[in-house]
């Protein structure tokens, strides 16, 4: 048996040691994860939440919220949660790993905290696979915490079963979302720091604003809730919230939401793998380096390099 078929085993008779070496394999991205996905099953029961919103909305605290929320329904939880990767500190967020410190002891709790190590296809391609292998050892609900930045959190909502989209107080923050394209593929939406009070008037506003956006019938209704995650208040409500929308997707699973993302993550997976098909058979270096001369047209160049690849009869076993 290969390393890569042992270690998949083990990752789904869900043993914890097993489970940390696959993550960290497709931290890092390459061949092996390709190995590894060919080994484990093709599908999991495991419900996945992407956790979405601006830095300081609360996500880190809620995410630790609803995990003892979730537990206290008897339900395993994996988190991942994504570090804002600097080449400087290598990434892990102190402060974060210190909130989810009371959960360390739990079992049925798994925590693990990503960075980008200049993994093709970034952290949008680690987290898609992470959250596949909580699936495979075993976790009912993996929450998944972004960054709260950029193209990694639209990227979540396409790896998510559920999407939690996570505002604060304020003006600024909702419209920010609604900029990144991140209020419409949320599926429960939520106003943390609820213990504050000028949270009713952003609660109304996204109400409002959520209720023009989504007109028809058939389709899931967004609930808009309150809750603070720091006083404890009304993440029950979030929980069952993010369970009846797992629910609710078992028997709508072809909305034109999920055709959308199903499309957007075949169609990453596809470039990610031809990217690095192009990266093992034309001299990529070379080529980067090219760039830097005056004469150097990019798009003849593209078309060179991919002649050539096209010529090296790439495989994708
Ligand atoms: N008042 C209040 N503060 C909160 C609440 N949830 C989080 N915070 C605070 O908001 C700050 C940012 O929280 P954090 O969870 O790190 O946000 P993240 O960047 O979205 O992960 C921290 O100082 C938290 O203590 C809440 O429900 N009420
Ligand atoms: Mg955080």
């Amino acid at each position: 048996m290969t390393s890569t078929a042992a270690l998949a085993s083990a990752l789904v008779a869900g043993d914890r040691r097993a489970l940390a070496r696959a993550l960290t394999l497709v931290e890092r991205g390459g061949p092996d994860v390709h190995s590894l996905r060919h080994a484990l099953p093709h599908t999991h029961s495991g419900h996945v939440v992407g956790i979405t919103g601006a830095p300081g909305a609360g996500k880190s605290t809620l995410t630790t919220a609803l995990a003892h929320a979730l537990r206290a329904a008897h339900l395993t939880v994996g988190i991942i949660a994504i570090d804002p990767s600097s080449p400087l500190s290598g990434g892990s967020l102190l402060g974060d790993r210190i909130r989810m410190y009371d959960l360390a002891g739990d079992h049925g709790v798994f925590i693990r905290s990503m960075a980008n190590r200049g993994r093709l296809g970034g952290l949008a391609a680690a987290t898609t696979d992470a959250s596949f292998l909580m699936g495979v050892a075993g976790f009912d609900v993996v929450l998944l915490e972004t960054v709260g930045a950029g193209q990694s959190d639209v990227a979540v909502a396409d790896v998510a079963d559920t999407v939690l989209l996570v505002e604060a107080p304020g003006m600024g923050d909702e419209v920010q979302s609604i900029k990144a394209g991140i209020l419409e593929v949320a599926d429960v939406i939520v106003v943390n720091k609820s213990d504050r009070p000028d949270a009713q008037a952003t609660l109304h506003q996204l109400q409002v604003l959520v209720r023009m956006n989504h007109a028809a019938d058939d389709v899931w209704h967004v609930p808009v809730l309150g809750v603070s995650a720091l006083a404890q208040l009304g993440i029950t409500e979030l929980r069952d919230a993010l369970l009846r929308h797992r629910e609710w997707l078992g028997v709508h699973p072809n909305t034109p939401r999920q055709y959308l993302r199903r499309r957007n993550a075949l169609q990453r997976t596809i470039e990610i793998r031809v990217m690095e098909s192009i990266q093992r058979n034309v001299a990529w270096d070379d080529a980067i380096n090219q760039l830097g001369h005056s004469s150097v047209n990019i798009d003849m160049l593209a078309t060179n390099l991919l002649t050539t690849w096209q010529k090296s009869h790439p495989t994708f076993e």
